[in-house]
């Protein structure tokens, strides 16, 4: 039964049955001709009958996306050579569940000369792909490259040849930014096994927040030269070579302090506060908004130069996964380095699925959207709160569309990636590592220097004009208890279910420009260099360069004002009740002060501040 099953992974998207390799690739297909079929298969898609989601498509207006260096960078996708076909639940030949791929940790695989020889023979053939082919190394690059700096634009259901709703489609900073990323691995990997002809491969994860086992934080070995298996096709010049092993990938990393010479933690100072980053970024995030990201519809424009609330306009939102792996990327990649301005490879949306470590790098955070899921609630004060995915139907029902290993153009619906066993897939438990985190026990309070109260602070003055600057800045929060509004539309029955987050609104950063904003409540002393392994820390945001824009010469002396296109806004979402509990604060009507601490810009970026326009108190 088993072999069956094997077989059967690869027949089971329908359309695509039997075609295999042959006579595939039609190198100059018609842009018409495509369109042209596109459009009479769309009349095999069920209308939909909710209100409208966001769907990608490959297919149709796509512009090049500009670097700093050079001319604008071609990522658009191929046609495809066929119509589009829906997605099927991958099944066994008797229509139960398919064999299971098992993803392994990197640093365990790594020591099997037979997984790393067929590892790395999948990607060298993926490489020896032409550009033609939607499966070549070099359009599993663009995919990433083009869906997450704004090639294609936004479209309604049904799709993929829905109205073209004219705004900019972007993956990251938002509810979209996990499922997204698991459809992309479930391809790439399927495309990988198929180029192999070995249905149970499975991409190996970087297990970089493990800080049990010594080297799992370090870039795995059989990425890196001098392997002692043949591994030319893992490798990537363009990583920064002052964070090789022994080094262990450091989640408080921040590029600008490393330039200063001020990163001189032990080894043991690191893993604690990695551990404490993701506690704050993983184990304290119970809403879905929080972990996953803010909704992204169809009309959400994150290149907006500005954005309307009170219209109904969302800013941005990543959400604590997001957040945290960001890190890994600008660790990882050429940051600080006048040769390689766009930070190539992982620390720049751009350029970072180049580099192969990229998808296993991914496949650790998918991985951990698993985990965050049967992590018990410790955080509200009900203490039976699970964690659950958005339920709403513009969530579930947003669309986007993958090559798969016969190129044929798959359209995807989130709905169909929540679980990751019913796509045929699974992680080797690494559950003694990653209880270091979820049960991370911060350390005690700090007793302040001098005496302080929160009315020494300001509070913030809704406005454009509030700054994080190149110093710490601190403000007054006046709190309040959660009402029975709060629990609008969260699926909750009581406020104590309710997580209490902090909330920056409408923060302003210019696309080209790492940022990194941690934040601390009730510790107004805090500086760059503070440790975030303390009670006092309730987590941090960061952003990658995407889009790029040059303001190395504008960003310093640009107004508030100014709409040309190259700024973001986010909302950033901090949660602290358990903190603030930590910290002894029991009352709701306990004012506290938020000091927020930027770090973010790289040595060769002017130094920089940062608008916001408000700081609130948000019960998710
Ligand atoms: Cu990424």
């Amino acid at each position: 039964m088993a072999a069956i099953c094997r077989q059967q992974i690869f027949s089971s998207q329908g359309e695509g049955q039997g075609r295999g390799n042959a006579g595939v690739v039609q190198v100059k297909f018609l842009w018409a001709v495509s369109m042209c079929c596109a459009l009479l298969c769309i009349q095999n898609f069920p209308q939909r009958i909710n209100a409208e989601p966001v769907l990608a498509s490959s297919l149709g207006f796509c512009k090049t996306v500009p670097v700093l260096r050079g001319a604008p960078l071609h990522c658009c996708l191929p046609p495809p050579a066929r119509k589009p076909i829906r997605f099927k639940f991958p099944t066994c030949a008797n229509g139960g569940p398919p064999v299971m791929r098992e993803r392994r940790p990197a640093h365990v695989v790594q020591n099997d000369p037979e997984y790393v020889r067929k590892y790395n023979l999948a990607y060298a053939r993926m490489k020896a792909l032409p550009d033609s082919d939607p499966r070549s190394f070099l359009n599993q690059w663009r995919v990433h490259c083009s869906f997450c700096n704004e090639a294609f634009k936004q479209r309604e259901t049904p799709g993929p040849l829905g109205k073209a709703t004219g705004v900019l489609l972007q993956v990251h900073y938002s509810w979209t930014f996990l499922p997204w990323h698991r459809m992309y691995l479930y391809y790439h990997e399927r495309i990988l096994a198929d180029l192999i002809g070995d249905p149970t491969f499975a991409l190996p994860f970087w297990n970089w927040d493990n800080q049990l086992d010594p080297i799992a934080s370090m870039m795995p070995f059989m990425f890196l030269p001098n392997f002692p298996v043949n591994n030319s096709a893992l490798l990537d010049v363009n990583r920064n070579a002052d964070h090789m092993p022994p080094k262990i990938l450091y989640l408080g990393y921040n590029g600008k302090l490393e330039a200063e010479g001020k990163l001189n933690l032990t080894d043991e100072q690191i893993r604690y506060e990695n551990l404490c980053v993701m506690y704050n970024q993983v184990a304290t995030k119970i809403s879905a908004r929080s972990f996953l990201g803010g909704p992204y519809v169809v009309g959400t424009d994150n290149t907006a130069a500005s954005v309307n609330v009170s219209a109904g306009e969302t800013p941005g939102e990543s959400g604590g996964m997001e957040i945290v792996h960001n890190v890994a990327h600008e660790w990882t990649g050429l940051i600080n380095d006048p040769a390689h301005p766009d930070n190539e490879d992982m620390g720049n949306f751009i350029y970072a699925a180049r580099d192969p470590i990229f998808y296993s790098h991914h496949s650790n955070v998918d991985r951990l959207w698993d985990v965050w899921k049967t992590i018990p609630d410790k955080v509200t004060i009900a203490g039976n709160r699970k964690r659950v995915d958005y339920t709403s139907n513009d969530f579930l029902d947003s669309e986007f569309t993958f090559f798969d290993e016969n190129q044929d153009m798959v359209v995807v619906k989130i709905r169909d990636s929540l679980d990751s066993a019913k796509l045929g897939y699974k992680y080797t438990d690494v559950s003694e590592a990653d209880n270091l985190w979820i049960n991370y026990e911060p350390l005690p309070p700090h007793k302040p220097s001098q005496p302080w109260k929160p009315s020494d602070w300001p509070a913030v003055v809704p406005s454009g004009n509030n700054t994080i600057g190149k110093v710490p800045a601190s403000f007054k929060l006046e709190r309040r208890a959660p009402t029975k509004k709060d629990l609008k539309g969260k699926g909750l029955k009581h406020t104590n279910q309710l997580q209490e987050d902090i909330l920056l609104e409408k923060v302003r950063i210019p696309h080209s420009a790492y940022a990194r904003f941690d934040v601390f409540i009730n510790f107004p002393e805090a500086n760059r260099e503070t440790h975030l392994y303390m009670s006092e820390y309730v987590g941090t945001f960061t952003h990658l360069p995407s889009g790029m824009v040059d303001m190395s010469s504008s960003v310093s002396q640009s107004s508030v004002t100014e709409s040309n296109g190259k700024f973001r806004f986010f909302n950033i979402r901090y949660s602290a009740g358990q903190a603030l509990r930590r910290l002894g604060i029991a009352d709701w009507n306990t004012d506290v002060v938020v000091t927020i601490v930027s770090k973010g810009v790289r040595k060769t970026n002017p130094t920089i501040d940062f608008y916001f326009s408000n700081i609130k108190q948000d019960f998710q």
